[in-house]
């Protein structure tokens, strides 16, 4: 990967991809939205199928020169189509939030009502937040989770559905580190007739590998995005029993997309080959297992983790009780100049900012794919609490990022 074509064309965007790849090799990618694909899916997604339009599914294209096109995306609709055991899958959404425009746009009209989660509460701008297309053309209202357990209030949900009557009610999160009870979220949905979208974006690994329930079967729609904790590269997916297949799939294309992206398509399906190995769930359990090693190290160091620990990729950390003069925003900023990347956000019960707001998220199916364990995992926790207690400390942040670069050492990403 030293991009000498591209360096011959555009030295400036050559410096940037060298830049980028040495800053993945020498951080540690916490952010819970990301992950490490293989070289296998990084050639897949670099190959000449950028080149190709094939509008249409297989078998059933606008243009001619399609027959490779067909394979690929055929390959990655029968993997997915086992790892997730959908009735129907479409791999062709270029992102988890057009996945999930596509579910509306296919059962929803202007002005339908549309139940979800709280952004500040873990949900996620495409289900329906104001300064999103969902939140503009619908009729959202939200529901949150319990302030004291910081876990989703199944009652409060049900009473809310009750209340607001929805047309579709949207489970799957971006920063709830539960187990999430789909059954629950589809008797609610069920008892005022709405459909039910969840979205398993963050979790499409853990639950394709069996270390989380699955809604597939159990929600009308299963939407994902195909690069956080499985590893096929960037984009999106929609699952949905074989009753709704001829509408998902015209409300990605010809509804809200184009040609389909297919390097990515090829991305997937190499990713979901991966994922169908054995492999695969002794990592995906191991994500977990170092998520959870994490949580404990850092409620061992006194910092407070909504809903008290994960059964996921991810813990959320509350600050403002152990350090209520730093911020989210800070932290990370503080975290990041010793070389460990993760992000500020939100907690329930926001009483900050957004864009400054009172906590940490942070993930670990990028260490486990380097292959960090739960001692690696404790220790990285010590060194992200040494930072967030000395945020304005220069030497303790110049200590810590000068560990984390042997450790990334000890872990290298790319041969
Ligand atoms: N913005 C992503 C996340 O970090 O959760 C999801 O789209």
């Amino acid at each position: 990967m030293d991009y000498g074509k591209v360096r011959e064309v555009d030295p400036a965007v050559a410096d940037a991809l060298v830049g980028e790849r040495n800053r993945q090799e020498q951080t540690l990618a916490m952010i819970a939205s990301e992950n490490h694909v293989s070289e296998a899916v990084l050639e897949a997604q670099g190959s000449v199928l950028t080149n190709k339009y094939a509008e249409g599914y297989p078998g059933e294209r606008y243009y001619a020169g399609c027959e490779y096109a067909d394979d690929v995306e055929s390959l990655a609709i029968e993997r997915a189509t086992e790892l997730w055991g959908a009735e129907h899958v479409n791999v062709q959404p270029h992102s988890g939030t057009q996945a999930n425009q596509a579910v509306y746009y296919a059962v929803l009209e202007p002005g339908d009502k549309i139940l979800s989660l709280d952004l500040t509460h873990g949900g996620h701008l495409s289900h329906g937040h104001p300064a999103n297309f969902a939140g503009q053309i619908y009729d959202v209202e939200q529901y949150e989770v319990d302030a004291d357990t910081g876990r989703i209030d199944y009652e409060d949900l049900h009473a809310t559905a009750e209340e607001f009557d929805p047309d579709i009610v949207v489970s799957g999160y971006s920063a709830y580190p539960r187990a999430v009870d789909w059954e629950e979220i589809q008797a609610a949905a069920d008892a005022v007739d709405a459909y039910h979208l969840a979205d398993i974006a963050h979790i499409t690994g853990l639950v394709a590998a069996g270390v989380h329930p699955s809604p597939v079967g159990v929600a009308d729609f299963v939407t994902g995005s195909t690069h956080k904790t499985i590893r096929a590269g960037r984009g999106g997916i929609v699952m949905c029993d074989a009753e709704y297949a001829d509408d998902i799939d015209n409300a990605v294309f010809p509804g809200g997309q184009g040609g389909p992206l297919m390097h990515n398509i090829a991305g997937k399906a190499v990713g979901f080959k991966e994922a169908l190995e054995p492999e695969f769930e002794e990592y995906a359990r191991a994500v977990i297992d170092n998520a959870r090693t994490l949580g404990d190290t850092l409620s061992a160091h006194g910092l407070s983790l909504v809903s008290g620990g994960t059964d996921t990729h991810l813990v959320l950390a509350d600050l403002r009780e152990s350090h209520p003069d730093l911020s989210g925003g800070d932290a990370e900023d503080a975290l990041a100049a010793a070389n460990i990347v993760l992000n500020g956000n939100t907690v329930p019960g926001e009483t900050r900012s957004p864009f400054d707001p009172s906590g940490i998220r942070a993930g670990t199916a990028g260490l486990t794919t380097r292959g960090f364990d739960e001692a690696a995992m404790e220790e990285v926790g010590d060194l992200i609490y040494r930072v967030v207690d000395a945020a304005d400390s220069d030497d303790v942040i110049y200590e810590v990022g000068e560990r984390v670069v042997e450790l990334c050492e000890e872990y290298p990403l790319y041969a």
